[in-house]
């Protein structure tokens, strides 16, 4: 028997997760994955390589919704794979459209998923389907690397329509920030893309992230105010874009770092949080400062408790002004002091907009995300016709962009003759609301959310109807669990999964993204939703004051109390209260 040791010894340093020793041990994200890929007995791989797959944006997944009956027949789950397809700033073409949209059929499930944060998602692709898919993927010029995994994700980027010029320079900059913090790996090419399978060659280097890569994902924006549609504070990292007075010329950014949403419930020492300003960087030293953030997480970043190993974690715990003189060191000169800007909202701007060059664009409402049956295609159609290009935005819509005067009659012809002209004729409130996957694919999922969302925007829209706000912009969002990946937290009316048929509510954020929500009644069931805030929706329209949001309402009314603590978003009560930042809009 050891003795146990003295009161005063220092504490054992906390062992490591379990994915370090694999990321470390898997040859620059090899490991397993073609033996896996090769074995016949099985529909999924094994548990180490999905951690791997991840960093190459795929995913082994089950179909929920057919699991009891596979265990009553003993059969193995009904496997499939999710694959993330990474488009920087959301900017795709016609072609790429196209191909997409074949392949959804050929070797998915038909469908299409636009994401929160302007990628696609295919999902049902059966494991013989899977490297033909991401290879053709490839063909397109588009890749799937670094989409999931702990390294710096897609990188998004305000689709802007009417600044063509500030959009210009802020994609070209996304996709800058993009193609540096790649992973530098040869296993993505040898494993998906190349003619032939082959087995792990020479080591590789990873100049930048080295064999352990992150300690957790890393989420990079841009934002371009006063559109604040990428949620610029839900991000590990953000750019806000700062032009001259004329609007059209860009000075630099401010750097936001710390941000995200992912918690899990009742555990108080995880918890939404809304990025911090940096400071503010030159438009040549964007890149630089990226990397060098980014770095910083490398190195300080907790890698011994995957629920903590955030940047904003580390920022939590060391404090802004320490994460400043961290950063500041690596890039060599100090960051300036952040610029004024102003944000109006996170929502997408519906319909035909003007941009400065002549051009036109349309952005399509489009509920989830999802493309699929007659909406895929007519938007195959329009693809063929369509000489511009495609953004997707961060509220998982698609904006056709870029349609010459020329070309308007033709889009506009095709969008009436499938009925998706006048912004869908949709409410305000369905305008506005958002809702992660969940089943039957998440694994993760508590409870419905995609496949809820129409149902419960219908249901409330009678309430809203009745009171004579249909065509006012509210936000909803719903997930099916507290992750986030739906942006629930940035909603003035939030819905996080519970259990089956029950979600948390949540009320006040602020229209603009720049204030979190509370947590107003924990647990209710469906039946009971249009019970609880029908009245507070019919109250909001007899006694808001001019221009007041839903979300400032629900707080001046005192249905609940911004006091911006972790507590906020849990049943259970804080025992240490933390500050959550609340950014001042400078
Ligand atoms: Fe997410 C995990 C879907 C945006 C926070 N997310 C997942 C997984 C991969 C489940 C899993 O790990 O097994 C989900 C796949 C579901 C499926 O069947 O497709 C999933 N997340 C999504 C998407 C597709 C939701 C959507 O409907 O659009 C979004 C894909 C974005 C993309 O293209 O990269 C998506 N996820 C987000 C966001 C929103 C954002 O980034 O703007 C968040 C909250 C912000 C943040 O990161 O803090 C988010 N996802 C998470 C988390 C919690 C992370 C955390 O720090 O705690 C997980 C779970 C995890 O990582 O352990 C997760
Ligand atoms: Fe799945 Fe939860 Fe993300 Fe929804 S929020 S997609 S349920 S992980």
């Amino acid at each position: 028997m050891s003795l146990p040791p003295p009161a005063n010894a220092p504490a054992a340093p906390k062992p490591l997760v379990k994915n370090e020793a694999i990321k470390a041990e898997s040859n620059f994200l090899r490991g397993h994955i073609l033996r896996d890929l090769a074995d016949p007995t099985t529909g999924t791989i094994t548990e180490d390589s999905s951690l791997l797959t991840k960093f190459h944006g795929i995913y082994p997944q089950d179909d929920r919704d057919l699991r009891n009956q596979r265990r009553k027949e003993n059969k193995e789950k009904a496997f499939s794979f999710m694959a993330r397809i990474r488009v920087p700033g959301g900017v795709c073409t016609p072609a790429q459209w196209l191909a997409l949209d074949a392949l959804a059929d050929s070797h998915a499930n038909g469908t299409l998923k636009i994401t929160t944060r302007q990628a696609f998602q295919f999902h049902g692709i059966l494991k013989g389907n899977l490297r033909p898919a991401i290879k053709a993927v490839n063909a397109q010029l588009l890749d799937t690397l670094a989409a999931c995994g702990d390294v710096n994700r897609n990188v998004m980027a305000n689709p802007n329509p009417e600044q063509s010029a500030l959009h210009a320079e802020t994609l070209r900059l996304a996709k800058a920030i993009s193609d540096h913090l790649s992973p530098r790996t040869r296993a993505y090419h040898e494993i998906w893309v190349a003619d032939e399978l082959v087995a792990g060659g020479e080591p590789d280097h990873e100049p930048l992230y080295g064999p352990t890569y992150l300690p957790r994902k890393f989420k990079t924006v841009i934002a371009i105010p006063p559109s604040n549609d990428v949620d610029i504070y839900a991000h590990d990292l953000g750019f806000i874009a700062i032009a001259d007075d004329s609007g059209k010329k860009l000075l630099g950014f401010n750097v936001t770092v710390g941000g995200g949403l992912g918690m899990s419930h009742n555990q108080i020492d995880t918890y939404p949080r809304l990025a911090d300003i940096l400071g503010f960087c030159t438009v040549d030293q964007v890149v630089d400062v990226a990397e060098k953030v980014m770095l910083v997480q490398r190195d300080y970043g907790d890698r011994t408790e995957r629920k903590h190993a955030r940047l904003k974690y580390t920022i939590a715990d060391r404090g802004i002004v320490w994460f400043r003189t961290e950063v500041e060191k690596r890039l060599g000169y100090f960051l300036g002091s952040p610029r004024r800007f102003e944000f109006t909202s996170t929502g997408d701007r519906y319909g035909w907009v003007e941009g400065e060059n002549g051009h036109a664009h349309y952005t399509l409402f489009i509920m989830s995300g999802r493309v699929k049956d007659a909406l895929k295609a007519a938007l195959r159609e329009i693809a063929t016709a369509h000489t511009g290009d495609f953004r997707l935005t961060a509220n998982q819509n698609l904006m056709i962009a870029g349609v010459t005067p020329a070309q308007r009659p033709v889009i506009e012809a095709l969008l009436k003759k499938h009925q998706l002209d006048g912004a869908n004729n949709a409410s305000g409130l369905a305008l506005n609301a958002m809702s992660c996957v969940a089943l039957p694919t998440c694994g993760l999922a508590l409870a419905e959310s995609e496949r809820y969302l129409p149902e419960l925007v219908k249901n409330l829209e009678t309430e809203i109807e009745a009171a004579g706000l249909r065509d006012d912009a509210i936000t909803l969002r719903i997930t099916g669990c507290p992750n986030g990946c739906g942006r629930p937290y940035l909603s003035e009316i939030g819905f996080v999964g519970r259990a089956p048929g029950k979600y948390n509510v949540y009320l006040g954020a602020a229209f603009n993204g720049s204030r979190c929500n509370t947590l107003y009644k924990p647990s209710v069931l469906v039946a009971d939703i249009v019970p609880l805030l029908g009245p507070i929706i019919h109250r909001y329209a007899l006694e808001r004051t001019k221009g007041e949001s839903f979300g400032d309402f629900t707080i001046r009314a005192g249905y609940v109390k911004h006091t911006g603590t972790p507590a906020d978003f849990h049943e259970a009560k804080a025992e240490k209260p933390a500050v959550v930042a609340t950014p001042a809009t400078a």
